[in-house]
């Protein structure tokens, strides 16, 4: 198995029906609780640990969510107020060297996503087939519809916390 990719790369075969759209959404709401359940209990050592050579700690991975979560939901918002917006993309490798991702405790990100979460389900919930078709611009993944990043997100969040339990799996640690 390709540690990088613990529950595959990702694919959209969409655009999803409404149904799909709600499904990809509650697993968007269970993502704070998901990972507060991944992390819990694990010692300083434990979280400073990569989820495979030459990856990202347990710590890091941690707050990597709530970064590019946060990044999201401020796209989402753009792209709901104004017409095909140009995102800025970040450097999230960059972003996780910093020293607030290599050693904040992993209750701040926690925190942090449970308020973001409650804000950015609300939002979810409330868009119209009609907001999912809205369009923005990124330098990595072109012409991107909030459809298509409502399934790349719901993605992303079961992605890095299966680094996480993958890692607990393999190392035993319970
Ligand atoms: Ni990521």
């Amino acid at each position: 198995m390709d540690l990088r990719y613990p529950i595959g790369e990702f694919k959209y075969d969409g655009p999803n029906t409404r149904e799909q759209q709600a499904v990809l959404i509650d697993q968007i709401d269970e993502e704070p609780r998901n990972l507060c359940e991944a992390v819990k209990d694990l010692f300083p050592e434990q979280l400073d640990t990569p989820y495979r050579p030459d990856g990202w700690t347990v710590r890091q991975v941690t707050h990597h969510l709530a970064d590019s979560h946060l990044n999201s939901y401020v796209r989402f918002k753009w792209t709901l107020t104004e017409e095909e917006p140009t995102i800025k993309a970040y450097d999230e490798v960059r972003w996780s060297d910093l020293d607030d991702a290599r050693s904040a405790p992993p209750e701040v990100s926690l925190l942090l996503l449970e308020a973001l979460h409650r804000r950015r389900i609300l939002l979810l919930r409330s868009l119209t087939a009609a907001d999912f078709k809205r369009t923005y611009r990124h330098r990595h993944t072109g012409l991107m519809t909030l459809d298509k990043a409502l399934s790349l997100y719901a993605w992303h969040g079961r992605h890095h916390i299966s680094h996480i339990t993958s890692l607990r799996e393999k190392l035993g640690w319970q």
